[in-house]
């Protein structure tokens, strides 16, 4: 048993400490100054208080990007310093982002113990290495990121932090093996248990029936998805299926959840090995950056692909995002959610007994508003990050939410979650055709958003991301669009002149949310231009940059005519797309002339 004591290490406060949309994140150059993280863990327990942190159990792990390992053992010395009393470790320090959710929710340790919270060390879809950024998110007791109350006290602490403590003496800990190190400070014993990735997690995921035949009587476990059916879709030589983890922390849990418990084969793994710089790729699930997946796909316009598989995803870094491709075809995240919503009861176990209701983000596309008011379901619009769908969940509100960027999933968690969304798409797949996998053809993943379309009708949608712009050329660009509110008839003048053919703006506003559960409100969450036929036209600045400013352009159109619903979207969204661009005056604003990413 070793000793530790702790030691107090004067600092003053850095800039610019502020957790955006989702935690802090910096370049890696940022993150290794002396004292930096350091500052920014010990303004976390200082905003958590003693009370949540003495005698604690705190999952600390993340998505393996570039100097994940030494935030590893920093955290660990100021938590046992700071009197936590457990630090779990999932092995190497990795664990996706709905991982920790899943563990900090479901984990029993060995003595008994449940985590308390998590510092999930991840920056997502933005690319690692030294170079490149790196990340730190705290999440509480219900697995999922700490509500804005916590985060402005976290970013209040920073500004005026003048100490932290930290554990002298203690080794660092070897987290490439599983088992449990215990160790001796002034406030008694702190364990360092390093744990299975995978095992948790998929405890959660998988739907589990036994059967007394001879009492005729079978228990199923409260869990979520059919694997059997899955395991049978995969096997069947009509089906194919492709994993793009991007190189990220997703291709751990791929690997032992696709081929080890569902049986596909290993080479429809691609990119399924962490490593600390992604690769050098930039680990965003999006046409644009998932090359190789959608070159597979038969969806690249320089390369021919003689017989893609019937069905692709991929994630991103942390594993929290996906995208969902069919044969040569796309499917928007924001189509994604609504059919996955549409399916849920009859496909999936878990939600047989019906949902609670659903919720999506504000750029998000309506056609998860369209099957809530088919379905008779409870229906919400928040402001973009995932912790606004915490409190409907844990209000029992809410059953399944997405957003526009590629984020689905479910109250299973309390994160978004990469490898559900994907066995939701594979448990309406196998649903769809547990009659043909034998003889008849394959209901394939475009046949059904295309009967999904038939039904509901059908969302165009886009997004404009200009990346690394000009911060203040932004945020005049902003302030402009806010401006032109003011007048809707000045704004329907300019957009007749710009092109006729585009319908009246009937409502301007910067979006805000009133919280139904705690009353809280977010404001400035987006300014939109509501139009008389259902389009709609979004701008909103991001909130997870490390450097500039990037603006996001969301342009939406809805279309109920089945002969009109077969377009290319590009080429439907046109007037629209006109429209914004001339009326933000955005090349004016940000000296560009195309975005950096269309999706
Ligand atoms: C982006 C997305 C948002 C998402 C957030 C975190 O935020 O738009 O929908 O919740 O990233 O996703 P922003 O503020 O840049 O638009 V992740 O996978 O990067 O944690
Ligand atoms: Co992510």
């Amino acid at each position: 048993m070793a000793n530790f004591k702790v030691s107090r290490v004067e600092t003053t406060p850095f800039e610019g400490q502020k957790p955006g949309t989702s935690g802090l994140r910096k370049k890696v150059k940022v993150f290794i100054q002396p004292h930096y993280l350091q500052n920014f863990v010990q303004a976390t327990f200082n905003a958590l208080g003693a009370d949540r942190v003495e005698g604690a159990t705190l999952v600390v792990s993340g998505d393996g990007r570039y100097y994940s390992k030494d935030a590893i053992q920093i955290i660990t010395k100021m938590a046992a310093a700071n009197g936590v009393r457990r630090v779990w470790i999932g092995q190497n320090g990795l664990l996706s982002t709905p991982a920790v959710s899943a563990v900090v929710r479901e984990r029993v340790g060995a003595d008994g113990s449940k985590a308390t919270g998590a510092f999930i060390l991840t920056a997502s879809h933005n690319p690692g290495g030294p170079h490149e950024d790196f990340g730190i998110k705290y999440n509480m007791e219900n697995g999922g990121p700490a509500p804005e109350g916590i985060t402005n006290k976290i970013y209040e602490n920073t500004t005026t932090i003048k100490e932290y403590l930290i554990a002298e003496g203690l080794p660092d800990v070897d987290i490439s093996t599983t088992g449990v190190s215990s160790f001796e400070g002034p406030k008694g014993k702190f364990d360092v248990d390093v744990f299975d990735s995978t095992s948790d997690y998929l405890k959660l995921l998988k739907y589990e029936c036994f059967s007394y035949v001879q009492k005729q009587m079978s228990f199923c476990f409260q869990s979520i998805f059919d694997f059997p059916a899955i395991q049978k879709l995969l096997s069947s030589p009509k089906f194919s299926f492709c994993y793009d983890a991007l190189h990220g922390v997703a291709g751990v849990h791929a690997k032992r959840i696709f081929v080890e418990e569902l049986g596909a084969n290993e080479s429809s793994l691609v990119n399924c090995v962490p490593k600390e710089d992604f690769g050098g790729g930039h680990p965003d699930p999006n046409l644009t950056y998932a090359k190789e997946l959608v070159a597979r796909m038969g969806l690249s316009k320089t390369h021919s692909e003689p017989n893609p598989p019937e069905f692709g995803a991929a994630a991103d870094g942390d594993g929290d995002r996906n995208m969902v491709l069919g044969k040569r075809f796309f499917v928007t995240p924001s189509d994604s959610v609504a059919i996955i919503a549409a399916n849920a009861v009859q496909a999936i176990p878990y939600f047989s007994g019906g949902l609670k209701g659903v919720a999506r983000s504000m750029p998000t596309s309506a056609a998860l508003d369209i099957v809530a008011k088919h379905l008779k379901l409870k229906f919400f619009e928040v402001p973009t990050g995932w912790k606004f769908f915490g409190n409907l969940m844990d209000a029992g509100m809410c059953s399944i939410c997405g957003e526009e960027s590629f984020g689905t999933g479910s109250d299973h968690i309390r994160e978004k979650d990469g490898i559900w969304a994907v066995l939701a798409w594979l448990s309406i797949l196998a649903y769809k055709n547990k009659d043909n996998l034998g003889e008849g053809n394959l209901v394939s993943v475009e046949d059904i958003v295309c009967q999904h379309w038939a039904i509901y009708g059908r969302h165009y949608y886009t997004r404009y991301d200009y990346e690394n712009v000009n911060a203040d050329g932004a945020k005049d660009l902003m302030a402009h669009l806010v401006k032109l509110q003011s007048s809707i008839d000045e704004v329907n003048k300019l957009i007749k002149g710009i092109r006729s053919d585009v319908s009246n703006v009937v409502h301007a506003d910067e979006f805000e949310y009133k919280d139904p559960v705690d009353g809280s409100v977010s404001k400035h969450q987006g300014i939109r231009y509501l139009f008389e036929d259902g389009s709609r036209l979004v701008f909103r600045l991001s909130g997870t940059g490390s450097e500039g400013a990037t603006i996001r352009l969301y342009i939406e159109q809805y279309e109920k005519d089945s002969s009109k619903i077969g377009r290319d979207s590009q080429e439907a969204l046109a007037p629209l797309v006109e429209v914004a661009l001339k009326l933000s005056k955005m090349q004016e604003y940000t000296s560009r002339s195309a975005p950096t990413v269309i999706t």
